[in-house]
Protein backbone atom coordinates (compact mmCIF):
# COMPACT_ATOMS: atom_id res chain seq x y z
CA UNK A 1 0.00 0.00 0.00
CA UNK A 2 1.30 3.74 -1.15
CA UNK A 3 -0.46 6.49 0.82
CA UNK A 4 0.25 9.51 -1.90
CA UNK A 5 -1.52 12.14 -0.48
CA UNK A 6 -2.28 13.14 3.63
CA UNK A 7 -5.05 15.96 4.61
CA UNK A 8 -4.23 16.65 8.78
CA UNK A 9 -6.72 18.89 9.51
CA UNK A 10 -6.83 20.82 13.10
CA UNK A 11 -10.22 20.21 14.40
CA UNK A 12 -11.96 22.23 17.88
CA UNK A 13 -15.24 20.67 18.96
CA UNK A 14 -17.57 22.03 21.61
CA UNK A 15 -17.78 20.01 24.53
CA UNK A 16 -21.16 19.42 25.93
CA UNK A 17 -19.65 20.08 29.42
CA UNK A 18 -16.56 21.29 31.03
CA UNK A 19 -14.35 18.28 31.94
CA UNK A 20 -12.27 18.33 34.68
CA UNK A 21 -9.11 15.68 36.02
CA UNK A 22 -6.77 16.17 39.04
CA UNK A 23 -4.86 18.00 36.67
CA UNK A 24 -6.41 19.81 34.05
CA UNK A 25 -10.10 20.90 32.69
CA UNK A 26 -11.38 21.15 29.17
CA UNK A 27 -14.15 23.18 27.51
CA UNK A 28 -12.83 21.61 24.15
CA UNK A 29 -11.43 19.15 22.16
CA UNK A 30 -8.88 19.38 19.83
CA UNK A 31 -7.23 16.82 17.70
CA UNK A 32 -5.16 16.39 14.25
CA UNK A 33 -7.63 14.35 12.16
CA UNK A 34 -5.93 12.37 8.89
CA UNK A 35 -7.22 11.63 5.76
CA UNK A 36 -4.84 9.73 3.72
CA UNK A 37 -5.24 8.73 0.09
CA UNK A 38 -3.91 5.61 -1.21
CA UNK A 39 -2.56 5.40 -5.22
CA UNK A 40 -5.25 2.61 -5.76
CA UNK A 41 -8.02 5.37 -4.66
CA UNK A 42 -8.58 4.41 -1.48
CA UNK A 43 -9.53 7.16 1.98
CA UNK A 44 -8.62 5.60 5.39
CA UNK A 45 -9.31 8.21 8.50
CA UNK A 46 -6.75 8.43 11.52
CA UNK A 47 -7.11 10.53 14.93
CA UNK A 48 -4.38 12.24 16.65
CA UNK A 49 -5.51 12.16 20.45
CA UNK A 50 -2.74 14.25 22.17
CA UNK A 51 -5.08 17.14 23.78
CA UNK A 52 -4.96 20.88 23.61
CA UNK A 53 -2.77 21.21 26.22
CA UNK A 54 1.03 18.85 26.91
CA UNK A 55 -0.41 18.19 30.48
CA UNK A 56 -1.39 14.38 30.07
CA UNK A 57 1.83 13.63 28.29
CA UNK A 58 4.17 15.74 26.65
CA UNK A 59 2.73 15.39 23.01
CA UNK A 60 0.01 18.13 22.37
CA UNK A 61 -2.70 19.08 19.59
CA UNK A 62 0.12 21.61 18.14
CA UNK A 63 3.21 19.36 18.84
CA UNK A 64 1.08 16.69 16.82
CA UNK A 65 1.18 18.58 13.85
CA UNK A 66 4.28 19.91 14.16
CA UNK A 67 5.80 16.37 14.58
CA UNK A 68 3.73 14.64 11.68
CA UNK A 69 4.13 17.73 9.09
CA UNK A 70 8.00 18.31 9.59
CA UNK A 71 8.94 14.54 10.57
CA UNK A 72 6.29 11.76 10.04
CA UNK A 73 4.86 12.53 6.87
CA UNK A 74 7.67 12.81 4.68
CA UNK A 75 8.89 9.36 5.92
CA UNK A 76 5.49 7.84 4.86
CA UNK A 77 4.44 9.60 1.91
CA UNK A 78 4.84 8.01 -2.07
CA UNK A 79 6.56 5.09 0.52
CA UNK A 80 5.36 1.23 -0.01
CA UNK A 81 4.24 0.01 2.95
CA UNK A 82 3.51 -3.75 3.24
CA UNK A 83 1.22 -3.78 6.86
CA UNK A 84 1.57 -1.27 10.04
CA UNK A 85 4.79 -3.46 11.31
CA UNK A 86 6.31 -1.65 8.15
CA UNK A 87 4.82 1.77 8.83
CA UNK A 88 6.16 1.46 12.67
CA UNK A 89 9.89 0.61 11.29
CA UNK A 90 9.32 3.91 8.46
CA UNK A 91 8.68 6.29 10.72
CA UNK A 92 11.14 4.52 13.50
CA UNK A 93 13.39 7.16 13.25
CA UNK A 94 11.75 9.88 14.95
CA UNK A 95 11.90 9.04 18.64
CA UNK A 96 8.45 8.66 21.08
CA UNK A 97 5.50 10.86 19.76
CA UNK A 98 3.67 7.70 20.00
CA UNK A 99 0.30 9.97 19.95
CA UNK A 100 1.47 11.14 16.53
CA UNK A 101 2.44 8.12 15.02
CA UNK A 102 -0.89 6.59 15.93
CA UNK A 103 -2.80 8.86 14.32
CA UNK A 104 -1.51 8.23 11.42
CA UNK A 105 -1.22 4.32 11.71
CA UNK A 106 -5.02 4.87 12.20
CA UNK A 107 -5.66 6.10 8.65
CA UNK A 108 -3.52 2.81 7.90
CA UNK A 109 -5.28 -0.05 9.68
CA UNK A 110 -8.26 1.98 7.93
CA UNK A 111 -6.95 1.44 4.43
CA UNK A 112 -5.42 -1.82 4.94
CA UNK A 113 -8.72 -3.05 6.53
CA UNK A 114 -10.79 -1.79 3.40
CA UNK A 115 -8.28 -2.94 1.00
CA UNK A 116 -8.93 -6.39 2.60
CA UNK A 117 -12.76 -5.63 1.88
CA UNK A 118 -13.07 -6.59 6.34
CA UNK A 119 -14.01 -4.84 9.69
CA UNK A 120 -11.58 -3.12 11.17
CA UNK A 121 -12.32 -6.00 14.43
CA UNK A 122 -12.71 -8.29 11.54
CA UNK A 123 -9.04 -7.69 10.39
CA UNK A 124 -7.57 -7.43 14.30
CA UNK A 125 -9.09 -10.75 15.24
CA UNK A 126 -12.10 -8.89 17.21
CA UNK A 127 -14.69 -11.60 18.76
CA UNK A 128 -17.07 -9.04 19.59
CA UNK A 129 -20.13 -7.71 18.18
CA UNK A 130 -20.58 -5.27 21.58
CA UNK A 131 -18.76 -4.01 23.54
CA UNK A 132 -19.08 -3.18 27.62
CA UNK A 133 -18.67 0.63 28.20
CA UNK A 134 -18.89 2.94 31.12
CA UNK A 135 -18.05 6.22 31.62
CA UNK A 136 -15.25 8.60 33.28
CA UNK A 137 -16.59 11.59 35.24
CA UNK A 138 -15.29 14.57 35.96
CA UNK A 139 -14.23 16.24 39.21
CA UNK A 140 -17.11 17.97 40.23
CA UNK A 141 -17.21 21.28 42.79
CA UNK A 142 -19.39 19.83 44.96
CA UNK A 143 -20.37 15.86 45.83
CA UNK A 144 -23.96 16.81 45.62
CA UNK A 145 -22.89 18.10 41.87
CA UNK A 146 -20.89 14.59 41.11
CA UNK A 147 -24.26 12.49 42.64
CA UNK A 148 -26.65 14.14 40.41
CA UNK A 149 -24.01 13.73 37.31
CA UNK A 150 -23.88 10.07 37.76
CA UNK A 151 -27.39 9.55 38.75
CA UNK A 152 -27.70 11.03 35.09
CA UNK A 153 -25.14 9.02 33.48
CA UNK A 154 -27.14 5.68 35.30
CA UNK A 155 -30.49 6.94 34.15
CA UNK A 156 -28.19 7.17 30.27
CA UNK A 157 -27.79 3.20 30.57
CA UNK A 158 -24.35 3.26 31.92
CA UNK A 159 -23.43 0.42 34.45
CA UNK A 160 -19.38 0.94 35.30
CA UNK A 161 -18.21 4.59 36.87
CA UNK A 162 -15.22 6.06 36.80
CA UNK A 163 -14.66 8.78 39.48
CA UNK A 164 -12.00 11.79 38.64
CA UNK A 165 -9.95 12.17 41.88
CA UNK A 166 -7.83 13.93 43.27
CA UNK A 167 -6.22 14.39 47.01
CA UNK A 168 -8.70 16.21 48.94
CA UNK A 169 -11.64 14.78 46.51
CA UNK A 170 -11.49 11.30 46.70
CA UNK A 171 -12.59 9.51 50.12
CA UNK A 172 -15.75 11.41 50.68
CA UNK A 173 -17.03 11.39 46.98
CA UNK A 174 -16.15 7.45 46.16
CA UNK A 175 -18.22 6.79 49.99
CA UNK A 176 -21.17 8.60 48.74
CA UNK A 177 -21.37 7.34 45.34
CA UNK A 178 -20.96 3.57 47.09
CA UNK A 179 -23.74 4.32 49.36
CA UNK A 180 -26.09 5.26 46.73
CA UNK A 181 -25.27 2.47 44.33
CA UNK A 182 -24.09 -0.31 46.18
CA UNK A 183 -23.70 -2.36 43.62
CA UNK A 184 -22.42 0.07 40.33
CA UNK A 185 -19.65 -1.41 38.76
CA UNK A 186 -17.02 1.57 40.11
CA UNK A 187 -13.20 2.94 39.84
CA UNK A 188 -11.33 5.74 39.94
CA UNK A 189 -8.65 7.60 38.35
CA UNK A 190 -5.81 9.70 39.77
CA UNK A 191 -4.43 10.83 36.93
CA UNK A 192 -0.90 10.96 38.71
CA UNK A 193 -1.99 13.20 41.30
CA UNK A 194 -0.68 11.29 44.37
CA UNK A 195 2.59 10.48 45.99
CA UNK A 196 3.46 8.10 48.36
CA UNK A 197 2.87 10.54 50.96
CA UNK A 198 -0.61 9.49 50.32
CA UNK A 199 -0.52 5.65 50.89
CA UNK A 200 -2.80 5.66 53.74
CA UNK A 201 -5.48 7.46 52.02
CA UNK A 202 -5.48 5.74 48.76
CA UNK A 203 -5.64 2.55 51.27
CA UNK A 204 -8.74 3.89 52.63
CA UNK A 205 -10.21 3.33 49.02
CA UNK A 206 -10.24 -0.78 49.57
CA UNK A 207 -13.19 -0.34 51.41
CA UNK A 208 -15.60 0.20 48.64
CA UNK A 209 -15.42 -2.58 46.54
CA UNK A 210 -13.62 -1.28 43.59
CA UNK A 211 -12.74 -2.40 40.08
CA UNK A 212 -9.43 -0.46 40.22
CA UNK A 213 -7.33 2.23 41.24
CA UNK A 214 -6.09 3.99 37.86
CA UNK A 215 -2.51 5.83 38.01
CA UNK A 216 -2.54 7.23 41.43
CA UNK A 217 1.08 8.27 41.14
CA UNK A 218 3.41 9.44 38.92
CA UNK A 219 3.00 9.90 34.88
CA UNK A 220 6.48 8.00 34.27
CA UNK A 221 6.51 6.00 37.70
CA UNK A 222 6.12 2.24 37.77
CA UNK A 223 8.34 1.86 41.16
CA UNK A 224 6.45 3.65 43.69
CA UNK A 225 2.94 1.98 42.31
CA UNK A 226 4.91 -1.75 44.05
CA UNK A 227 4.71 -0.11 47.08
CA UNK A 228 0.93 0.90 46.21
CA UNK A 229 -0.18 -2.28 45.11
CA UNK A 230 1.65 -3.85 48.17
CA UNK A 231 -0.16 -2.12 50.58
CA UNK A 232 -3.77 -1.82 48.98
CA UNK A 233 -6.15 -5.23 48.23
CA UNK A 234 -8.04 -2.46 44.93
CA UNK A 235 -6.16 -3.65 42.09
CA UNK A 236 -3.41 -1.19 40.91
CA UNK A 237 -3.93 -0.50 37.07
CA UNK A 238 -1.74 1.94 35.33
CA UNK A 239 -2.69 4.44 32.40
CA UNK A 240 -0.03 7.08 31.88
CA UNK A 241 3.02 5.07 32.58
CA UNK A 242 2.54 1.98 30.46
CA UNK A 243 3.72 3.37 26.66
CA UNK A 244 4.61 -0.18 25.10
CA UNK A 245 4.21 -3.86 25.67
CA UNK A 246 7.63 -3.32 27.27
CA UNK A 247 6.69 -1.25 30.03
CA UNK A 248 3.71 -3.59 30.09
CA UNK A 249 6.09 -6.24 31.02
CA UNK A 250 8.26 -4.73 33.42
CA UNK A 251 5.36 -3.31 35.18
CA UNK A 252 3.89 -6.73 35.55
CA UNK A 253 7.20 -8.22 36.74
CA UNK A 254 7.72 -6.38 39.77
CA UNK A 255 3.88 -5.94 40.42
CA UNK A 256 3.47 -2.87 40.01
CA UNK A 257 -0.09 -3.11 38.48
CA UNK A 258 -2.84 -5.77 38.39
CA UNK A 259 -4.60 -4.71 35.35
CA UNK A 260 -3.45 -2.18 32.10
CA UNK A 261 -5.19 0.54 30.25
CA UNK A 262 -5.10 0.27 26.57
CA UNK A 263 -4.81 3.60 24.93
CA UNK A 264 -4.43 3.11 21.02
CA UNK A 265 -2.75 6.71 20.86
CA UNK A 266 -0.49 6.57 24.05
CA UNK A 267 1.53 3.23 22.96
CA UNK A 268 1.86 4.33 19.31
CA UNK A 269 -1.20 2.65 17.80
CA UNK A 270 -3.15 -0.48 17.37
CA UNK A 271 0.25 -2.50 16.33
CA UNK A 272 1.43 -1.98 19.89
CA UNK A 273 -1.85 -2.43 21.55
CA UNK A 274 -2.38 -5.66 20.48
CA UNK A 275 1.02 -6.42 22.28
CA UNK A 276 0.04 -5.62 25.30
CA UNK A 277 -3.14 -7.71 24.79
CA UNK A 278 -1.35 -10.78 23.88
CA UNK A 279 0.93 -10.13 26.54
CA UNK A 280 -1.55 -9.68 29.18
CA UNK A 281 -4.12 -12.14 28.09
CA UNK A 282 -1.26 -15.17 28.22
CA UNK A 283 -0.49 -14.18 32.01
CA UNK A 284 -4.24 -13.65 32.77
CA UNK A 285 -3.81 -10.17 33.23
CA UNK A 286 -7.25 -8.49 32.34
CA UNK A 287 -6.91 -4.92 29.84
CA UNK A 288 -9.60 -2.32 29.18
CA UNK A 289 -9.73 0.15 26.60
CA UNK A 290 -9.43 3.77 27.79
CA UNK A 291 -10.72 7.03 25.86
CA UNK A 292 -9.23 10.59 25.25
CA UNK A 293 -12.24 12.21 24.32
CA UNK A 294 -12.13 10.84 21.04
CA UNK A 295 -14.06 11.84 18.04
CA UNK A 296 -16.42 9.50 16.10
CA UNK A 297 -12.48 8.15 13.88
CA UNK A 298 -11.01 7.98 16.97
CA UNK A 299 -14.20 5.98 18.98
CA UNK A 300 -14.34 3.87 15.67
CA UNK A 301 -10.75 2.38 16.38
CA UNK A 302 -11.10 1.90 19.69
CA UNK A 303 -14.51 -0.23 19.54
CA UNK A 304 -12.58 -2.24 17.09
CA UNK A 305 -9.70 -2.41 19.54
CA UNK A 306 -11.72 -3.35 22.27
CA UNK A 307 -13.66 -6.25 20.60
CA UNK A 308 -10.57 -8.37 21.39
CA UNK A 309 -11.17 -11.06 23.71
CA UNK A 310 -9.00 -10.18 26.32
CA UNK A 311 -10.57 -6.58 27.11
CA UNK A 312 -12.39 -8.16 29.58
CA UNK A 313 -13.35 -4.82 31.83
CA UNK A 314 -15.46 -2.31 30.39
CA UNK A 315 -14.07 0.40 28.41
CA UNK A 316 -14.32 4.38 28.11
CA UNK A 317 -15.71 4.20 25.73
CA UNK A 318 -18.89 5.77 25.85
CA UNK A 319 -21.79 6.99 23.34
CA UNK A 320 -20.60 10.16 21.04
CA UNK A 321 -22.78 12.21 22.61
CA UNK A 322 -21.48 12.39 26.19
CA UNK A 323 -19.14 14.29 24.77
CA UNK A 324 -20.40 15.98 21.76
CA UNK A 325 -23.70 17.41 20.66
CA UNK A 326 -22.92 16.74 17.18
CA UNK A 327 -19.87 14.46 16.08
CA UNK A 328 -17.85 14.51 12.82
CA UNK A 329 -19.13 11.48 11.36
CA UNK A 330 -22.60 10.34 9.83
CA UNK A 331 -23.87 7.99 12.69
CA UNK A 332 -22.57 9.04 16.05
CA UNK A 333 -21.67 6.26 18.66
CA UNK A 334 -25.18 5.30 20.59
CA UNK A 335 -25.70 3.26 23.38
CA UNK A 336 -27.32 -0.02 23.61
CA UNK A 337 -29.77 -0.38 26.45
CA UNK A 338 -27.21 -3.13 28.30
CA UNK A 339 -24.42 -0.64 28.60
CA UNK A 340 -22.30 -1.62 25.19
CA UNK A 341 -21.70 -0.29 21.75
CA UNK A 342 -22.12 -1.89 18.56
CA UNK A 343 -18.88 -2.57 16.91
CA UNK A 344 -19.10 -1.36 13.61
CA UNK A 345 -19.05 -4.10 10.98
CA UNK A 346 -18.47 -1.67 7.26
CA UNK A 347 -15.19 -2.06 5.64
CA UNK A 348 -12.42 -0.15 7.56
CA UNK A 349 -13.45 1.65 10.54
CA UNK A 350 -16.92 1.27 9.48
CA UNK A 351 -17.31 5.19 9.74
CA UNK A 352 -18.42 7.69 6.82
CA UNK A 353 -17.15 11.96 7.71
CA UNK A 354 -19.52 14.19 7.87
CA UNK A 355 -17.79 16.35 5.69
CA UNK A 356 -19.69 19.53 6.11
CA UNK A 357 -19.21 19.07 10.03
CA UNK A 358 -15.91 18.52 9.60
CA UNK A 359 -14.90 21.52 7.64
CA UNK A 360 -17.03 23.56 10.67
CA UNK A 361 -15.01 22.22 13.20
CA UNK A 362 -12.10 22.51 11.09
CA UNK A 363 -9.69 25.80 12.19
CA UNK A 364 -6.13 24.94 10.28
CA UNK A 365 -5.81 22.63 7.48
CA UNK A 366 -2.22 21.21 5.95
CA UNK A 367 -2.42 19.06 2.52
CA UNK A 368 0.51 17.41 1.97
CA UNK A 369 1.10 15.29 -1.46
CA UNK A 370 3.74 12.67 -2.96
CA UNK A 371 6.39 13.79 -5.21
CA UNK A 372 5.97 12.16 -8.36
CA UNK A 373 9.38 10.57 -8.10
CA UNK A 374 9.40 8.77 -5.24
CA UNK A 375 9.60 5.00 -5.22
O1 LIG B 1 -6.82 9.49 32.35
O2 LIG B 1 -8.11 8.17 31.36
C1 LIG B 1 -7.63 9.30 31.47
C2 LIG B 1 -9.24 11.68 28.98
C3 LIG B 1 -8.11 12.33 28.50
C4 LIG B 1 -6.89 12.03 29.02
C5 LIG B 1 -6.77 11.08 30.02
C6 LIG B 1 -7.89 10.41 30.49
C7 LIG B 1 -9.16 10.75 29.99
C8 LIG B 1 -10.41 10.18 30.46
C9 LIG B 1 -11.64 10.33 29.61
O3 LIG B 1 -10.54 9.66 31.54
C10 LIG B 1 -11.99 9.07 28.92
C11 LIG B 1 -13.00 9.27 27.81
O4 LIG B 1 -14.19 9.22 28.11
O5 LIG B 1 -12.61 9.46 26.65
MG1 LIG C 1 -6.42 7.56 33.17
Amino acid sequence: MKITRIVARHVRMPFRHAFSTSRWTLTHKDAIVIEASTDAGLTGWGECVALAYPDYCYESTAINALVLREYLIPLVLGRELADAQALWEAMSPVAGHRIAKAGLECAFWDLDAQARGQSLSQRLGGTRTRVETGVSVSVHDTPDALLRTVEGYLYEGYQRVKLKIKPGKDLAETTLIRRHFPDLKLQVDGNAAYTLEHLDRLAELDAHGLLLIEQPLGNEDIIDHVQLQQRIQTPVCLDESILSADDARKALSIGACRVINIKPGRVGGVRESLRIHDLCRQQGVAVWMGGMFETGIGRALNVAVASLPGFTLPGDISASAKYFAQDIVESPFVLNGDSTLTVPTGPGLGIAVDTRRLDKFTVATETFKAHAAAA
